[in-house]
C-alpha cells in the first residue's frame, strides 16, 4: 500500500519528460527527472531516495507465487530469462567451489580434517548442466608458509592438490579461477608490501601460465584498508602476473570493503579502480553482492524481490561509464520466492547491461552443512531444488 501511495505522489509531483530506460532511476527524494518508464517496465518504489524502472508490470501489492515456493512477495522481476529481453549471455557462469580455504588460521592444517578440495563429482554436475566457471578459494598460508613469507617457496603437496583441482576443471573445458581467499591479510597482518605481493603473483601465475583456461583472481575481499591501497596491491599483482609470462588469461581485481557492488562508490573503489592497467588488456573488476539487509550473505531473507538489480545499478553504471568489464564473483540468497526473484532480476539486469562478463554462485563445496542456506553442493544443497532451475539455469 505504501508503495502505491508513493508512486501516486511522484506521478502528481513531477511532470513527465522523456521516458526512463529500464533499470534507470524514476523517483526519489530530490530527484527531478522523468517518472515515466519505457514501455514494458514500471516505476517501482525502492526507498525514500530511490525508485527504479523495473521490467514488467507493477504488482506492488499483489500476492505472487514463484515456482513451487508459496509465499507473499511483491514481485516484479521475472522468474526466468523469458522475461529478460535482449540479454547478452555471460562468458563465464558457474559456482564457487569451497573447501581448500576452510579451517581459517589453521596452518598448514590437515587435509580431510581442517580443509578439503572440491569433489570431482560436483564439478562434473555443474559442467553437465552447462556451467563453465569455477572459483577455487584457497588459503595462502598453506601455499606459502609464514616461516618463509609470501615470496617463499610453495608447499609442494598443497600446490599439487590445488593444481589437480584446477586441471580437473580445465580438463573438462571449463574455466578455473585461482582465489587466494585471504581478505588481503596474511599471517594475521595486512598485506602491504606491493613488491612482495607482485612476486607472489609472478610465482603463482608462473605455475599456470600455459593453461589458457586459468583465471587469476588477485585477492578475495580486501577490507579494512583504503581503496587506494587495495588498488595499488591489485595493480602490482596484474604486473606480476603478466611478468610471469601469463599474458593471455583473464585477471580479476577486487576492491576494498569486501569488494561489494552496492558499496562500490561509498567505499572509494569507484574513485581509483578506473585506472587499472593491464598491458594485455584482459582484466575485469570482480564484485560481490548478497541480498540480505546488511549485504553480508548471512540471512536467507532478502530485502525485497527487486533488491538484486537495485544493489547492482550504481556499479553497473560505473562500469559503463569507465568502459570496464564486471564479474560478479559471489552472489547468494535464500531458498524462497522473494530471493529467487531478486537473483533473477540481478542476473537479468547484468545481462542487459552489456558490461558484466560473468557470475558465480556462493557456493558449492563438500563440507557445507546440510542447512547452509546458499549451499549448491549436489545432490541436496538448499539452492539445488529451486534457485538453480528458477534463477540460475535460465541465464546460461
Ligand atoms: C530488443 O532489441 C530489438 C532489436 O534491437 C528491439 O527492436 C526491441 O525493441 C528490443 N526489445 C526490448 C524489450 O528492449
Ligand atoms: C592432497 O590430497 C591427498 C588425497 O588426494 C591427501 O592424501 C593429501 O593429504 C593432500 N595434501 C594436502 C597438503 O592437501
Ligand atoms: C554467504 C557466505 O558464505 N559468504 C561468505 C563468502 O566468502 C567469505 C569468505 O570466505 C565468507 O566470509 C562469507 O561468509
Amino acid at each position: 500500500m505504501k508503495n502505491l501511495l508513493a508512486l501516486t505522489a511522484l506521478a502528481i509531483a513531477v511532470a513527465p519528460a522523456a521516458a526512463v530506460p529500464v533499470w534507470g532511476q524514476c523517483g526519489g527524494q530530490g530527484y527531478t527527472g522523468s517518472t515515466v518508464c519505457d514501455a514494458g517496465s514500471t516505476c517501482v518504489f525502492s526507498n525514500q531516495y530511490y525508485s527504479q524502472c523495473l521490467p514488467g508490470t507493477a504488482t506492488t501489492t499483489a500476492t505472487t507465487t514463484v515456482g513451487t515456493t508459496t509465499g507473499t512477495t511483491t514481485s516484479t522481476a521475472p522468474p526466468s530469462s523469458t522475461g529478460c529481453a535482449n540479454r547478452t549471455k555471460f562468458k563465464y557462469f558457474g559456482v564457487n567451489q569451497s573447501g581448500a580455504e576452510f579451517g581459517s588460521a589453521t596452518w598448514p592444517g590437515t587435509w580431510g580434517k581442517d580443509f578439503i578440495f572440491p569433489a570431482p563429482s560436483s564439478i562434473d554436475y555443474f559442467v553437465g548442466k552447462g556451467f563453465n566457471f569455477f572459483r577455487v578459494p584457497f588459503q595462502m598460508e598453506r601455499l606459502v608458509a609464514p616461516a618463509t613469507g609470501i615470496t617463499g617457496p610453495f608447499s609442494s603437496a598443497y600446490l599439487a592438490n590445488l593444481t589437480a583441482t584446477i586441471n580437473y576443471i580445465t580438463g573438462k573445458g571449463a574455466f578455473a579461477a585461482l582465489d587466494p581467499h585471504n581478505f588481503m591479510i596474511y599471517n594475521n597482518a595486512p598485506i602491504s608490501n606491493t613488491a612482495d605481493f607482485q612476486t607472489f603473483w609472478t610465482n603463482l601465475a608462473g605455475q599456470f601460465k600455459s593453461n589458457s583456461k586459468v583465471i587469476f583472481d588477485v585477492m578475495n575481499e580486501p577490507n579494512g584498508i583504503p581503496a587506494s591501497t587495495a588498488f595499488a596491491l591489485n595493480q602490482a599483482a596484474v604486473n606480476g602476473i603478466r611478468a610471469s609470462g601469463a599474458t593471455s588469461q583473464l585477471i580479476l581485481v577486487e576492491g576494498t570493503s569486501w569488494t561489494g557492488a552496492w558499496t562500490w562508490v561509498s567505499s572509494g573503489n569507484s574513485a581509483v579502480f578506473g585506472a587499472i592497467k593491464d598491458p594485455n588488456n584482459n582484466v575485469a573488476i570482480q564484485m560481490h553482492q548478497y541480498l540480505d539487509s546488511d549485504g553480508s550473505g548471512t540471512s536467507a531473507t532478502c530485502v525485497s524481490s527487486t533488491i538484486g538489480a537495485e544493489r547492482l545499478a550504481a556499479a553497473t553504471a560505473w562500469l559503463q561509464a569507465n568502459n570496464l568489464k564486471g564479474f560478479l564473483g559471489e552472489i547468494g540468497a535464500g531458498n524462497n520466492a522473494a530471493c529467487i526473484s531478486a537473483v533473477s532480476g540481478a542476473l537479468c539486469s547484468m545481462q542487459q547491461s552489456g558490461v558484466w562478463i560473468g557470475a558465480s554462485w556462493w557456493a558449492a563445496g563438500p563440507w557445507w552443512p546440510a542447512d547452509y542456506f546458499t549451499s549448491i553442493e549436489p545432490p541436496n544443497g538448499l539452492s539445488i531444488a529451486q534457485v538453480l532451475p528458477q534463477a540460475l539455469l535460465p541465464y546460461l
